[in-house]
């Protein structure tokens, strides 16, 4: 993967960070949030103070009390967290549209090309901990590498209130000196049996050959070994973007209309291509879905080399795929959809293709202008007409 800049940052202490934010006598001082010692029940987090006494999350509220018995012991608010929680992650939004939020503290950033605009990636990290300070009272670790991985590894290293950054070319001797346990998806267990194989360190972990990996820990053997070696070409993934777009109906009545099927499925071709366009994406699959009279349903893909996003071409390859599956089946249909997946940004390079290619999808543009000020059915194309009585569903 080209280079890429990516950031991991976490709140430091966070649960207890909040509780002195909100009452700053706590300040400086050894405090656990869980509960009070009387009770069964685990730390869920401890100040730095009181880690320094060996207080770590999970662990018994009773042990806690008498490992530190000064330490201030409180129930929490979880409403409170989570709305310091959202505050953090709309300030990590001014930075960078690409954001994979990781549980409630914790986030990854792509921030290639955002660098810039604020002098360096350092200038960049050092804002974004400035603002999370001033506007939230919180302290923030971020690393800043150019994978995940490596990136997280960074910023738990950084702890507390640091900034760590790994130079392209240097991940693997960064990571190299590490204890095995420091490095993400190496559990209890995994541990356990790299150091069976006598490796203490992310760079031994790195030196072992990715098949004894494989034959000890499964596949998970092989990403560790990619991973000891600064290798992760995991995106960063924002949550809830769509993977797949579909559309489906069920008819009135069964039917072996080839012409109504055909016609169907170019009206539904055309809300996903609208939707898939609308989210500024691209499709490389296409899937067909059929459901025949005795309720038997299939689905079938055809993967394209070039991903596309105009109707036509989706609805051409759910064509070919419905007269496939047609000629196989004697029975009538009763529903059809069409989905696609394998979505990717929208490419902006228009002048690379064919002219037609263009004004079709100037044309396409045209018509989603008109159905999101007029409504989906505000434009009709031909195919579309004899659908009317067709109710379809998302
Ligand atoms: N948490 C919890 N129980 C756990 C671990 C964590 O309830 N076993 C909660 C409390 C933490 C929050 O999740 O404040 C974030 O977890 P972290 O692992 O990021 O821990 P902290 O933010 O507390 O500390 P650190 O500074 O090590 O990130
Ligand atoms: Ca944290």
């Amino acid at each position: 993967m080209t280079n890429r800049t990516i950031i991991h940052i976490d709140l430091d202490s966070f649960f207890v960070s909040v509780e002195q934010v909100l009452n700053p006598e706590l300040k400086g001082k050894p405090v656990v949030v869980g509960g009070k010692p009387d009770r069964r029940g685990v730390v869920a987090t401890a100040s730095y103070e009181a880690r320094a006494f060996g207080l770590h999350s999970g662990m018994p509220l009773v042990t806690a009390a008498r490992l530190c018995p000064e330490a201030i012991f409180i129930e929490g608010n979880f409403a409170r967290y989570r709305e310091f929680s959202r505050k953090f992650m709309a300030i990590l939004s001014d930075f960078s549209p690409f954001i994979e939020p990781m549980g409630i503290d914790e986030a990854y950033l792509d921030v290639t090309g955002f660098e810039s605009i604020h002098g360096s990636i350092w200038q960049m990290a050092d804002k974004m901990k400035q603002r999370i300070r001033s506007e939230l009272g919180l302290c923030a670790s971020i690393g800043i590498a150019n994978c995940k991985v490596v990136a997280k590894v960074a910023s738990d290293l950084s702890k507390p209130d640091g900034l760590i950054e790994v130079a392209p070319g240097e991940e693997r001797g960064f990571l190299a000196p590490l204890p095995v346990e420091k490095l993400p998806g190496v559990g209890k267990q995994a541990a356990k049996v790299i150091k069976g194989l006598g490796v203490h360190t992310i760079g031994g972990l790195s030196r072992t050959p990715s098949h004894t990996l494989k034959s000890r820990l499964g596949t998970a053997g092989e990403m560790l070994h990619h991973f000891a070696n600064g290798i992760d070409d995991r995106k960063v993934l924002p949550p809830g973007e769509a993977k797949s777009i579909s559309r489906e109906t069920t008819f009135g009545e069964d039917t072996r209309d080839r012409l109504f099927l055909e016609a169907t499925l170019w009206a539904l071709s055309e809300k996903v291509v609208a939707d898939l366009r609308k989210k500024g994406k691209q499709a490389k699959c296409v899937t067909l879905k059929l459901r025949y009279a005795d309720f038997s349903t299939i689905t079938r893909s055809h993967t394209l080399r070039e991903s596309v996003d105009t109707d036509r071409a989706i609805f051409e390859t759910g064509i070919g795929l419905l007269e496939r599956a047609l000629a196989m089946e004697i029975q009538a249909v009763r529903l059809v959809g069409i989905g696609v997946s394998n979505l990717v940004e929208a490419s902006r390079q228009a002048t690379l293709f064919a002219p037609s290619t263009r004004k079709l999808e100037e044309l396409n543009k045209a018509i989603d202008r008109i159905r999101d000020k007029y409504g989906f059915d505000a434009i009709q194309t031909g195919r579309v007409i004899r659908l009317k009585d067709i109710s379809t569903q998302s």
